[in-house]
């Protein structure tokens, strides 16, 4: 079984993912990694401390010669800018944040939830995500995710393979499939930002060459809508995850919900073995399983919760009504969202993979999925 866990605080000494039960003899590259962490800083509307920060992951365990051992991998991203220990608690509590939430729940301070509430852990999830995405890059399966709306603005996607899609998300400032839309959408935040205020928005992942299988209908844990809905919602300021239609599968009729089913021979060597779709609402998940057509996951982000004109609190000594405490933060960090949500997709396509088809050693499982597509084939 595939699965990691984080530590680490957002202004303490590191960040630490240790994943668990990845396979051996894959050829880890940091290269790619590091440039996902970096994506991940980027984007239009995030703050200074991105200026401070340059992430980079150090496999601290679980590779020889820059090959995997099938032992527990360790990821670190070192925090540059560590000061836990000089920092103060905060006194008024930000609505939105985890500060009333968790002062309450852990009866203690402000400071020791917010720290590990920040969204700042996503870098080592990002980090076990891009690791995860080698791992699929052997099956061929890539995962892509990108901005569609920011606050009230939608970033309609033009059309394009997905080579080209992936250069026009890799020009865009704001991590958009339509660069017409970046200055329109970059004078949205920086009014926003003018205002003392912030912005979220809606990001999309799409999953393609997955084969039929991955997930299964036979218990509710395993079912892989499931799986990847706990995952991107479990990400920081995520309120809303949708997968194919989502939401609006409920406002149609059935016939207009459900893809139809035909059969191409020419197509059997693809990931439908032939069973091709004219639409895709289902999203490429159907009974919690994989059904070869692209996976499509969406998740909505709230504005971020820390406001330079903030909202009414309470000081948590006086009880006598403040404005809540202002830290440094950012603007819109939409952009980094959808690197962070492609990421976490990646891990769950991977341990789904590795439920599937075994998870000792790659050589393994390339043979157990080569017999599967040929008796898939011939069902
Ligand atoms: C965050 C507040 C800001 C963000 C941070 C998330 O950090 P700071 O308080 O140090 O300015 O920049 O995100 C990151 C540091 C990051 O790397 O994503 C928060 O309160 O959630």
């Amino acid at each position: 079984m595939l699965r990691y866990w984080t530590a680490g605080e957002s202004h303490g000494k590191t960040l630490l993912a240790l994943v668990d039960g990845f396979p051996a003899g894959v050829t880890v590259d940091t290269d790619p990694i590091n440039f996902e962490l970096k994506r991940r800083q980027g984007g239009y509307g995030r703050g200074g401390r991105q200026r401070i920060e340059t992430d980079k992951v150090d496999v601290r365990s679980g590779i020889w010669k820059g090959v995997t051992l099938g032992s527990p991998i360790a990821l670190e991203v070192l925090n540059r800018d560590y000061k836990l220990e000089r920092l103060e608690d905060l006194p008024r509590p930000r609505p939105g944040h985890g500060d009333l939430t968790g002062a309450m729940k852990y009866l203690g301070s402000i400071r020791g939830v917010l720290e590990r509430a920040s969204a700042r852990e996503t870098a080592v999830r990002v980090a076990a995500g891009a690791l995860a995405k080698q791992l699929l890059a052997a099956f061929d399966i890539s995962v892509f995710g990108y901005v569609l709306e920011v606050g009230p603005e939608r970033i309609e996607p033009v059309d394009g393979t997905l080579d080209e899609l992936r250069a026009i998300r890799d020009e865009s400032e704001v991590y958009g499939l339509n660069l017409d839309r970046d200055p329109a959408i970059k004078q949205l935040i920086d009014r926003a930002g003018k205002d003392g205020d912030t912005l979220g928005g809606i990001v999309e992942v799409r999953v393609d060459g997955c084969p039929f299988g991955l997930g299964t209908h036979a218990q509710w844990d395993q079912k892989l809508d499931g799986r990847l809905a706990q995952a991107v919602m479990a990400v920081q300021a995520i309120k809303g995850v949708e997968i194919g239609l989502g939401f609006e599968a409920a406002r149609r009729p059935g016939s207009q919900v459900h893809d139809p089913i035909n059969y191409d021979r020419s197509k059997q060597d693809t990931a439908t073995l032939g069973y091709e779709r004219p639409t895709n609402n289902a999203g490429g998940i159907e009974a919690g399983m994989t059904n070869g057509q692209p996976i499509i996951v969406r998740a909505a982000k709230k504005p971020i919760s820390t406001l330079a004109k903030p909202l009414a609190s309470i000081n948590l000594d006086t009880k006598e009504a403040e404005e809540a405490s202002y830290e440094r933060s950012d603007v819109c960090a939409i952009s980094a969202a959808s690197v962070i949500v492609e990421n976490v997709v990646a891990f769950e396509i991977a341990r789904a993979f590795i439920d599937k088809f075994g998870g000792d050693s790659l050589v393994e499982m390339q043979a157990r999925y080569k017999l599967f597509l040929e008796m898939a084939q011939e069902r």
